[in-house]
C-alpha cells in the first residue's frame, strides 16, 4: 500500500489540525445517525492524537465505545478529473466513514492504514462533511484482544497488555488525489553479490487506459543507475551502496505508466535501500555480515499526546538513540505511524515491525485484568480472532515491506505458546507470513514461562525473541540468583535451537532520583545493576545476536498495584529525562560502534 505523496502527477493535502469531536457516552450515534449533522456539543480535538488525556474528565479518559470526529472539506477545484481519495494512516480501533450522508469506509485494527474512493461522491469546488466514528472497544475478537465487564456503573474495559488502551485518530488524515488509471502499489525486494545490487520489482496498476510501465532507478544524488519496462523485473546495476545499520543509503524507484502516445499519466517515486537480511545457523546477518542488534521495545507515547505521532517526538527520540549508540528497537506491541519506518530508513536505525497482536495469553490475563480464562477456546480466543489477526498482519506487511529497516517480522508478543491449541493458531500465520514476505526472517517474542522444555512453536520461526525478568518477577532484588537463571535458560534454548537469540525485553521499574547501595528494587542504581548483569551474561553467549531493553521511555498503562502512574522500566523517563542506566548504556553501545 502506497504512501500518498506529491508526484508530477499527484497531489496531496493534509487534514491534520482540529476537528469537531464528541463522545458518545450513551452509545446512540449510530442509531441517531449522527453524522448527518453537526455533532452535538462544542468540543474539538486534535488530530492526530489520542482523545483520552485531552480533556480533564475520566468520562473521557476511560471512556469504553464509540467517539466521533467531524470536520468540513473543500475540495480543490482544480481536481476535476482526478480519482479523489480520503485516507486515515490509522484509527483507533476500528470506524466507519462517512462523506456527507454516505458511508464509505469501515475498518477494523487499530495500526494500519485505510482509504475511500469519493471520485464518484464528491464535487471539485464544493464543501463536503467528513465524519469518522472510532470504536476503541477490546473484544476477544479483536487484535489486541480484551472484554468489556459490564459493571453497575457502567462499562469497564479489561484488557492483557500492559499499555493504556489510547484510541482516536493517533496519525495524519489525507485526501490525495491520482490520475483515474494509476500506480496501485509497489513492491521491491533487493539483492547483493558483491558490488552488484539487485532491486526485483512489481508495480500494480488500476484503471481503463492502456499504459506501458516505465522504471528507472537513481542514486542519492539523482544519477540513474538503471531503468527498465514492464511491470515486472529486476535492475541490476554495479557498484552498489548498500542500504546498512548506521547509514541509510537511500535509492530512489521512479515508477511511471505511459499512455499509447508515450506521455506519462502516473508517476510515484519509491525510496529503496538495497540490502539483504539472512539467518545462518545463530548468526543473523544484514548484507552478509553479522548484526548485534542494540536498542529498545520502545512505545508510541507521550504526555498529553498519547498514541498520537508527533514529528518533535520522532526527531528526538531518533536523536536519543543515536546519543546511545543504540542501533534498533521493536515496534511494540503494534506497526508504528509510517513517518517513523521512513526515518529509520534514512538514518540507518534496523527496526523489529510488530503486529497489536499482545495479550493472547491467559496468564498475563489472571495478572493484569484478574481475569481467569482459556486463551484459546470456542468462547475467547478462537479463530474469528485468528482471521482479525491474519488480517493485521497482512495489512502490516503490505505497507512496511518495502522499508530496508523493517529486518524481522514479529507475529505477536507474549502469547501463549506452550500448548498445542497454541501451535494450531500460530502455524496457519506463520505460513501466511512466509507467502506474504519470503524476504524476511519471522519472529515471535516469548513470554518467561514459556521456557526450552515446554514451548511448542519455537521452531517455525527463524529467530528467537524472548523476554525475560530475571531480577524482578523472578528473584526480586536477588541479582546472583537472577544470573544464573538467567544463563541456564539461555544457555537452554541454545541446545534446543540452532537459531540467533534476541533479547527483546528485559529491565526494571525505575523512578527517576531514588538512589541506594544495596540492590533496592525501583531505584535507579538497581535498574543499571540489573541491565549489567544482562549484559555480562550476554557476552557469554554466542548465540545472543541482540539485546533491547524495556523499555526506552516510561509509558501510560492501566491502573495496577506493579504501576506507579504508568510502567517506569524507561531509561528515560516519559519527558524523555536520562535515568542512571542511560549513561551506563551509552558507554556499552557507543564502545560497539
Ligand atoms: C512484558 C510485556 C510488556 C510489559 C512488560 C512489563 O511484553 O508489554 O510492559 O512485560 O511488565 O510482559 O514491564
Amino acid at each position: 500500500m502506497l504512501r500518498p505523496r506529491d508526484t508530477p502527477t499527484r497531489e496531496c493535502t493534509s487534514l491534520n489540525g482540529l476537528w469537531r469531536f464528541a463522545v458518545d457516552a450513551e452509545g446512540v450515534g449510530r442509531a441517531d445517525g449522527w453524522w448527518r449533522h453537526t455533532l452535538p456539543g462544542r468540543r474539538e480535538a486534535p488530530v492526530p492524537a489520542s482523545y483520552n488525556d485531552l480533556f480533564p474528565d475520566p468520562a473521557v479518559h476511560d471512556h469504553v465505545g464509540d467517539v466521533w470526529y467531524q470536520r468540513v472539506i473543500r475540495i480543490p477545484g482544480r481536481w476535476e478529473g482526478q480519482r479523489i481519495v480520503l485516507r486515515f494512516d490509522s484509527a483507533t480501533h476500528r470506524a466507519v466513514v462517512w462523506v456527507d450522508d454516505t458511508e464509505v469506509a469501515a475498518h477494523e485494527g487499530g495500526y494500519t492504514p485505510f482509504e475511500a474512493d469519493l471520485t464518484d461522491l464528491v464535487e471539485p469546488g464544493a464543501e463536503h462533511r467528513v465524519t469518522i466514528v472510532v470504536d476503541n472497544t477490546l473484544s476477544w475478537q479483536s487484535i489486541p484482544p480484551g472484554y468489556v465487564e459490564q459493571t453497575p456503573d457502567g462499562p469497564r474495559q479489561r484488557y492483557f497488555h500492559d499499555f493504556f488502551n489510547y484510541a482516536g485518530l493517533h496519525r495524519s488524515v489525507w485526501l490525495y488525489t491520482t490520475p483515474r488509471t494509476y500506480i496501485s502499489d509497489i513492491t521491491v525486494f533487493t539483492r547483493l553479490a558483491g558490488s552488484t545490487g539487485t532491486v526485483d520489482y512489481q508495480i500494480q496498476a488500476v484503471g481503463h487506459e492502456e499504459h506501458d510501465v516505465r522504471v528507472t532507478l537513481r542514486d542519492a544524488d539523482g544519477a540513474e543507475v538503471a531503468r527498465a519496462t514492464g511491470s515486472t523485473g529486476g535492475l541490476t546495476f554495479e557498484d552498489v551502496h548498500p542500504w546498512k545499520p548506521g547509514e541509510g543509503y537511500l535509492y530512489h524507484l521512479h515508477a511511471e505508466l505511459r499512455n499509447a502516445d508515450e506521455e506519462p499519466t502516473d508517476a510515484y517515486t519509491l525510496q529503496v535501500g538495497v540490502r539483504s537480511v539472512a539467518v545462518e545457523g545463530n548468526r543473523f546477518l544484514i548484507n552478509g555480515e553479522p548484526f548485534y542488534f542494540t536498542g529498545f521495545g520502545k512505545h508510541e507515547d507521550s504526555p498529553v499526546r498519547g498514541k498520537g505521532h508527533d514529528d518533535a517526538f520522532m526527531v528526538h527520540d531518533f536523536a536519543l538513540l543515536e546519543w546511545l549508540g543504540a542501533n534498533s528497537f521493536r515496534t511494540s506491541h503494534y506497526p508504528y505511524a509510517e513517518e517513523v519506518l521512513e526515518y529509520a530508513d534514512r538514518h540507518g536505525i534496523v527496526v523489529i515491525g510488530e503486529t497489536p497482536a499482545v495479550g493472547l495469553n491467559a496468564e498475563l490475563g489472571a495478572t493484569l485484568a484478574e481475569a481467569v480464562f482459556t486463551t484459546f477456546s470456542e468462547f475467547t480466543i478462537n479463530s474469528a480472532t485468528q482471521d482479525v489477526h491474519r488480517q493485521a498482519l497482512a495489512e502490516m506487511i503490505a505497507r512496511d515491506k518495502n522499508h530496508p529497516s523493517v529486518v524481522i517480522w514479529s507475529i505477536a508478543n507474549e502469547p501463549e505458546s506452550t500448548t498445542t491449541a497454541s501451535r494450531s493458531y500460530f502455524e496457519p500465520l506463520v505460513d501466511e507470513a512466509r507467502r506474504l514476505d519470503p524476504s524476511r526472517p519471522l519472529a515471535f517474542a516469548n513470554f518467561m514461562s514459556a521456557t526450552p522444555d515446554n514451548d511448542v512453536i519455537s521452531g517455525l520461526f527463524d529467530v528467537l525473541m524472548l523476554n525475560r525478568y530475571y531480577g524482578w518477577y523472578k528473584n526480586l532484588a536477588d541479582l546472583a540468583a537472577a544470573e544464573r537463571n538467567l544463563e541456564d535458560e539461555l544457555r537452554a534454548w541454545t541446545r534446543k535451537h540452532d537459531k540467533p537469540i534476541i533479547m527483546t525485553e528485559y529491565g526494571a521499574d525505575t523512578l527517576t532520583g531514588l538512589r541506594t547501595i544495596t540492590p533496592t528494587p525501583w531505584t535507579e542504581d538497581y535498574q543499571a545493576a540489573l541491565l549489567a548483569m544482562y549484559h555480562r551474561v550476554f557476552d557469554r553467549i554466542e548465540a545472543v545476536v541482540g539485546e533491547q531493553i524495556w523499555n526506552f521511555a516510561d509509558f501510560a498503562t492501566a491502573p495496577g498495584l506493579l504501576r506507579v502512574d504508568g510502567n517506569k522500566k524507561g531509561v528515560f523517563t516519559r519527558d524523555r529525562r536520562p535515568k542512571t542506566s542511560a549513561w551506563q548504556l551509552r558507554e556499552r553501545w557507543r564502545a560497539r560502534g
